[in-house]
């Protein structure tokens, strides 16, 4: 991948360390962004394994592979290992490769904390999953198995894979606010000349808001896992009922945190996306300042939702009303972002490469994801299914669209740019046609379940639940060998293959927002030529 001749080799000896060292050391946004994607696919891996495991147990009725604590603490690690181990940092290592590339930055601002935030993550992951195996040796109580919402009292009183959790937790915490702390500074300081913020890529917007609603929520989550660790070791009684304080308050702190969380994954891609379906539409992305506004308004009403996820616990009519109502709100500014991404599809010359088969895939399978969010914001209809597998399909119609199949389209769109080779498109579309059928078999059988009764959190379950599980497993199957496919696609992108251009993406000329130093000419005001 190195351009370097023999003499700049030879100065880099004495400037830079070899072996694993310049990987420890790096400050390069480049490195550190493959890091974060590396690590956040290896994490992807391991809580898919888990969760396959979880899917074969429940291919069938009856006993067959795990005992149900062990069913417990699968579910729990898949959960926190696929939303801080996958998910944010893959967003974060779109963010460091591209951030700069966007707004026309060297690098990111704080090169060395942009290490350490990557750094802290790897021992947390270690930190996490350590009781667990331990756990499978025979030592110890094993992972927490509280589910990944560590709801109080079980959270207080569970084995000390708990207080593992709780660690890791903290530092997960601890770097994805400094990485937001050094997306908020590059941003702020460092756009090319006469880049203002409404001329600024809509990459650059979506990180911004991202970084910030993390600033605002990482910090409630750690104090309230510290809360827990009082509780459980030093007698304090936050969640403890008998001692004056209230399980339910850990639900408010955790989903504080929670629900903007979502918003945490979906707005880097909804980032992402336009830039891929204006490139593949050769169009400038429509309605630019409508999409920053209802980004920010997205961003805004995140954080004052979360009780909606609360609906069962014991509520008053008329919180139960707000929630309701000001969740059914979101719905507004996302269908304006929906809007956007499919009048920029209007009279465009449009074509289907993998990119912009994973973007189309993003906004259609995530469409389902809201609209199955909204049965789930009516208070009276959520009574219904909050504790049935429908819930279950519903949030992961939400985030398994955004979170792979959004960032997919970013890896696949950028990966000519970030290997100097073109993938190959045969594979790249094999791998699409399998994460869509993967996905729609895994979780659609998902939502008949749950409307037909089945119970989420289960390890077994009545035999008129046998056909639509068996569906589902196989569906999950197929999903894990989606992604050893794309293991081989970059694998082989990464050795060689056709050349990449300057401009990868026929016909996107001015439309690939990589901002050369200085200004950009592209700034969503000047229409570029189309050819
Ligand atoms: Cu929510």
């Amino acid at each position: 991948m190195s351009t370097t001749t023999a003499a700049d080799t030879h100065a880099e000896h004495h400037d830079h360390p070899a072996g694993f060292s310049r990987w420890l050391l790096t400050t390069n946004h480049k490195d550190i962004g493959n890091m974060y994607l590396i690590f956040a696919f290896v994490m992807l891996m391991v809580g898919g394994a888990m969760i396959l495991t979880v899917r074969a147990e429940l291919f069938t009725p009856g006993l067959q592979i795990v005992k149900p604590e062990l069913f417990n603490q699968l579910i729990t690690l898949h959960g926190l290992i696929m939303v801080f181990g996958a998910a944010m940092p893959a967003a974060t290592g779109l963010a460091n490769w591209m951030l700069p590339m966007v707004i026309g930055a060297p690098d990111m601002a704080l090169p060395r904390l942009n290490n350490w935030s990557f750094w802290i993550l790897p021992p947390a992951a270690v930190m996490l999953v350590t009781p667990f195996v331990l756990g499978l040796a025979g030592i110890g109580t094993g992972g927490a198995d509280t589910g990944w919402t560590m709801y109080a009292p079980l959270s207080v009183q569970t084995g000390w894979g708990m207080d593992f959790t709780i660690f890791a937790v903290h530092m997960l915490g601890m770097s994805s606010i400094l990485a937001s702390i050094n997306v908020i500074v590059t941003i702020l300081n460092m756009r090319a000349p006469g880049m203002t913020m409404f001329k600024m890529p809509l990459f650059a917007w979506a990180f911004l808001l991202t970084a910030f609603l993390l600033i605002f929520i990482m910090p409630v989550l750690a104090g309230g896992v510290t809360m827990l660790l009082m509780d459980r070791h030093f007698e304090t009684n936050f969640f403890n009922a008998a001692g004056g304080g209230d399980p339910v308050l850990w639900q408010h702190i955790f989903w504080f945190m929670g629900h903007p969380e979502v918003y945490v994954l979906l707005l880097p891609i909804a980032g992402v996306i336009p830039h891929v379906i204006s490139a593949f539409a050769r169009k400038p992305s429509f309605g630019y300042t409508a999409q920053v506004w209802s980004m920010i308004a997205i961003a805004a009403l995140s954080i004052v939702v979360w009780a909606h996820h609360m609906f069962t616990s014991g509520m008053s009519t008329g919180a139960q009303l707000y929630f309701m109502y000001s969740t059914m709100l979101i719905s507004l500014p996302l269908a304006v972002l929906f809007y956007c991404w499919i009048a920029t599809f209007w009279r465009g010359s449009i074509s289907l490469e993998t990119p912009m088969l994973f973007a189309l895939g993003f906004i259609v399978f995530f469409g389902w994801g809201g609209l199955t969010g909204l049965v789930l914001a009516d208070a009276a209809a959520d009574a219904q299914y909050h504790n049935a597998y429908f819930l279950v399909a519903h949030f992961h119609y939400a985030l398994y669209p955004t979170t792979v199949m959004g960032a997919m389209a970013g890896v696949y769109y950028w990966l000519p740019k970030w290997t100097g080779h073109m993938y190959d498109e045969r594979l790249g579309k094999l791998h699409f046609i399998l994460v869509a059928i993967g996905m729609n078999l895994t979780f659609l059988p998902q939502f008949l379940l749950g409307l037909a009764g089945m119970p989420r959190r289960i390890p077994d379950y009545a035999l008129q639940f046998a056909d639509l599980n068996m569906a589902s497993s196989i569906g999950a199957f197929i999903l894990g060998i989606s992604h050893l496919l794309f293991i081989y696609v970059v694998i082989k992108c990464v050795r060689g293959g056709q050349k990449a251009e300057a401009r990868a993406w026929e016909g996107a000329d001015g439309l690939e927002w990589t901002v050369p130093s200085p200004a950009p000419y592209h700034t969503f005001e000047t229409q570029p030529v189309v050819k």
